[in-house]
């Protein structure tokens, strides 16, 4: 018989040796620990701990509690129980309902393979924002600076940046405070002097017809017993700028407000209320004397008020603002993804021309900020600063292609000597910058710019690299092109008189910005702003642009199709299927846009298209020419088709099957019209014209007969040779073709097309100097200067879509299984490399892959995270020649032969590192 003493001694053992805890704890799409949060229906992920001991989760256990003391024993919020199941992220919370302001504390814990449970996590928590109209008790509150009627270009009617303040006291010490603020415009706040933090042009942009989202932010530590004083700057933004078109949504839009709610618990338990009301003050009399996203930022320094953000100061002679109740359609909602944020400064400018009046700085890298210049100057002088993207030869600044954007910022100098200054309402795309007005008895010095780079405040999830400088070039440029484009929504460009959330260009590029960045809240919180804005068309249409700022009723396909490929992409990439499930009646609606658009023929609607955008060498030449020359019904029909098909597969994952089915025989019809009316039975395109783009869609979306596919191949491949090797895609067909070529097994011809020099080609931009992705494949050259077309940016992120190839297939590293719950490795090598290596911090931990090969020897690293398994694909190699961490494979190794095949051996690991080694 055991006794008690030994029982409690071989428990305590046990205890002792459990297995690691989890770790990364997140809620929702990746939140960590958030305050303010969104979502009162959040899901849970963790990852598990490197280890010998942890392979794979055989079930968890979640717990949640009102309060940190309560767990794990008491969890009164929800207990999941041990659930035997392996799925570690996205689990659904199930417990009690959650209310605005709650704070919630959960943790976790799992069993791993062998049934041993892990120590508990580390307690993590979230805190809700306010979640409804009804929580706010503050009103709308701002001057009114319409009535100044200052016209800008075109006559827009520029608002004057408002400075608003409110002096209240706190009678006794603070527990805990929030400050819940939002804004119709962007905002600054301040706390007693203190900026509450470092967020950039919030609250962002959402379609402000629909929703406006909130911040929150804990100012525990910035209030003080006695007197205080909150205040806020305020510009017009998104919201009252000229971005926002002025058409349709003009008049509603007037003047900037601001509306917030200090919520504060005093240590006796009794809680204050500040909110925005009739009693603020403001003024238009402040240094910032207007600001535009698209023109730019004058700022006086003869204005500045001392202290109008202390407590202290008299605002008795400002004026009192006006109030606007809270409106019940608008709906009032936590933000729900991260704020863009100051992310890097570029300190190493240098000095490219300087003449009597001016100098020009070049940061050597096209960027999205703001400068910060330290400059001297004379009293009452205006320094002036432009911006250009690149210069001409003869060192011309050029600033045309901002097409109506002024683009300038202007600081007017109080006092002799050095001013700093950093524009706060604005934000500009460049990479020179032009500074004139300075005093010009100092000599101008590079450390007078620097760049502060600002984005959406994402991390870094993956990293490529290779051992060609060029392709490492083009990693660069795609990653800078995504960061600049992510200015709280996806931008088409971010420096001319655009910056629009252009939905074709998102579709394009979300899976390579999945692979790089932490991009899954950034992209659901926008898909949330399309749906709002599709939901105004009873047809279903998904408008050109989110926010839909135009509102001219317009759809193309290809662009309107992201609300179907993103969400579909963010599921394989994430395993999140939450995203389906929100954007799956929208994908449907969709698919009714284009049904209510057939007309005569049968299952081709006849709607607008933007062809294959910007496609090199169109035949048409002028503005019509920027389609390209496939067939627009074509891709009408291929889209229809494509996206159709998604939608039945999103319906069979949500277990919708009469809609997986309805959807799968709509797909199957399109594409029996689609080949019958664009092909012929040798595969051939017919009645339109040929183009690479139309053998890519076709075959692509699988919309052919396997026989018919094959002969299709080849005529693409004839295709290819008449452009002489060289890419002959837009928008459309860029982001297939290596898909298609891999498929095909024309792997070298894919190395071939990428590694071209010459114009059309990836490589061609950054010959000319890139250090971006640009809208077009000859947005400007270094013999000629730009391309005249008038628009043309030198920041738009498109044609970066390969860099998804570039993970996947020459580092070799892709999701199998959504999520990466099964991981692929297929590397593929060519002569032109000799190494390439990725690494991605997927839902369960980082997971690498790292080729280099000699004469000799081709040698794969591989890091497999704990609850996945991987599938790996060894090139060129035969089973004899091959090694892992040393050994041959035998039964006793724990990765196990699938098959070989062909000179390519696919094996099955678990979780681990290896090294894996093969004779050439
Ligand atoms: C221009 C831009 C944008 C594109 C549209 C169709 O505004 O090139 O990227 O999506 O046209």
């Amino acid at each position: 018989m055991v006794s008690f003493t030994f029982l409690g001694v071989l428990l305590a053992c046990t205890e002792k040796f459990l297995v690691k805890g989890p770790e990364h704890l997140t809620v929702s799409e990746g939140f960590k620990n958030p305050i303010g949060f969104y979502n009162d229906t959040p899901s849970f992920s963790w990852k598990l701990p490197v280890s010998e001991a942890v392979k794979l989760q055989s079930a968890y256990q979640v717990i949640a509690a009102t309060s940190k003391e309560f767990l794990p024993n008491n969890p009164n919020l929800w207990d999941s129980k041990k659930q035997e199941s392996p799925q570690s992220t996205f689990v659904k919370y199930q417990g009690e309902q959650l209310k605005s302001r709650q704070n919630v504390f959960w943790q976790v814990r799992y069993w791993n393979q062998d049934g041993k449970v892990s120590e508990w996590s580390a307690i993590n928590s979230f805190e809700l924002g306010l979640l409804k109209n009804a929580d706010w008790k503050a009103k709308w509150i701002g001057l009114n600076t319409a009535k100044d009627s200052i016209k800008g270009v075109r006559n827009f009617l520029m608002h004057k940046p408002q400075y608003l303040r409110k002096g209240f006291e706190l009678s006794s010490d603070v527990t805990s405070a929030r400050l819940y603020i939002t804004a119709k415009g962007v905002f600054d706040v301040h706390l007693n002097g203190k900026d509450v933090s470092d967020d950039v042009m919030t609250p962002g942009w959402t379609p402000y017809n629909h929703r406006i989202e909130t911040l929150t932010y804990d100012v525990t530590s910035l209030l003080q017993t006695g007197v205080n004083a909150l205040a806020v700057e305020l510009a017009s933004g998104w919201h009252s700028g000229r971005i926002s078109r002025g058409r349709a949504l003009y008049e509603n839009f007037a003047s900037p407000k601001i509306l917030c709610q200090l919520e504060v618990v005093m240590k006796d338990g009794s809680k204050h209320t500040i909110i925005s009301d009739e009693s603020w003050k403001g003024t238009t009399n402040g240094p910032i004397r207007l600001a535009g996203i698209y023109d730019g930022e004058i700022y006086d320094a003869n204005f500045e008020i001392p202290d109008w953000n202390t407590a202290t100061f008299d605002d008795r002679s400002w004026e009192l603002v006006e109030v606007e109740t809270i409106s019940r359609d608008v709906k009032l909602a936590p933000k729900r993804h991260h704020t863009v944020k100051n992310q890097q400064v570029l300190k190493d400018a240098e000095i490219v021309s300087v003449d009597e009046n001016s100098a020009v700085f070049n940061l050597k890298q096209n960027m999205v900020g703001v400068p910060k210049v330290k400059v001297p100057m004379k009293k009452g002088d205006t320094l002036k600063i432009r911006f250009s993207e690149m210069l001409l030869k003869d060192h011309t600044f050029y600033t045309k292609n901002y097409r109506s954007a002024k683009s300038t910022d202007y600081y007017i100098a109080a006092k002799d000597g050095v001013v700093e200054y950093v524009a706060k309402f604005t934000f500009h795309g460049f990479q020179f910058v032009e500074l004139s007005g300075y005093d010009k008895n100092a000599k101008p010095e590079s450390s007078w710019v620097q760049g502060i780079v600002q984005h959406s405040d994402f991390e870094k999830n993956g990293t490529f690299t290779s051992s060609h400088d060029k392709l490492n070039q083009l990693q660069s440029n795609i990653t800078w092109g995504l960061r600049d484009n992510f200015f709280d929504i996806p931008t088409d460009c971010p420096q001319r008189d655009e910056r629009l959330g252009w939905t074709g260009d998102a579709q394009v590029i979300a899976p390579t910005s999945l692979f790089n960045y932490d991009t899954h809240a950034f992209w659901t919180a926008w898909l949330q702003s399309l749906r709002e804005n599709q939901s105004e068309h009873e047809s279903g249409l998904v408008p050109w642009i989110v926010p839909d700022v135009l509102q001219i009723n317009r759809a193309s396909p290809g662009w309107g199709d992201a609300v179907v490929l993103i969400p579909w992409n963010i599921y394989n990439i994430t395993g999140d299927k939450r995203v389906l499930k929100e954007n799956f009646e929208a994908a449907k609606k969709w698919i009714g846009f284009y049904k209510s658009k057939i007309e005569d023929k049968e299952f081709i609607p006849k709607m607008r298209s933007f062809g294959d955008w910007l496609q090199p060498y169109p035949t048409k030449t002028g503005k019509g020419g920027n389609s390209g020359d496939t067939s627009k019904e074509l891709i009408i029909t291929a889209y229809f088709a494509h996206s159709s098909l998604l939608v039945s597969k999103m319906a069979g994952i949500l277990g919708h099957s009469k809609d997986e089915k309805e959807y799968y025989d709509l797909h199957k019809n399109i594409a029996g019209v689609f080949r019958d009316t664009f092909f012929d039975k040798n595969g051939k395109v017919k009645n339109v014209k040929e183009t690479q783009t139309s053998y890519l869609l076709a075959i692509y979306f699988d919309l052919l007969k396997p026989e018919t596919k094959i002969k299709a191949q080849k005529h693409l491949l004839e295709e290819i040779k008449k452009a002489d090797y060289h890419l002959g895609t837009g928008f459309i067909g860029t982001p297939i073709l290596p898909k298609v070529l891999d498929d095909m097994g024309e792997i070298d011809l894919m190395y071939k097309i990428l590694f071209k020099e010459t114009y059309p080609s990836w490589f061609y931009s950054i010959n000319q100097g890139a250090t971006t992705m640009w809208e077009r494949w000859n947005s400007y050259s270094q013999a000629e200067g730009y391309n005249p077309q008038s628009m043309n940016s030198l920041n738009h992120y498109a044609y970066g879509a390969i860099g998804q190839w570039m993970y996947e297939r020459i580092a070799g590293i892709a999701p199998l299984a959504p999520g990466y719950k099964k991981i692929k490795i297929a590397p593929l090598p060519n002569d032109r490399l000799t190494s390439a290596a990725a690494s991605i911090n997927t839902p369960y931990g980082l997971a690498s892959t790292s080729w280099k090969k000699d004469k000799e020897t081709f040698i794969l690293d591989v890091v497999i995270p704990p609850n996945t398994t991987a599938e790996i694909t060894v090139p060129n190699a035969s089973i004899e020649s091959v090694t892992v961490n040393g050994h041959i494979i035998n039964e006793k190794s724990n990765i196990k032969l699938i098959d070989s095949d062909q000179g390519l051996i696919n094996i099955l690991a678990e979780p681990g590192t290896y090294k894996i080694q093969t004779k050439l």
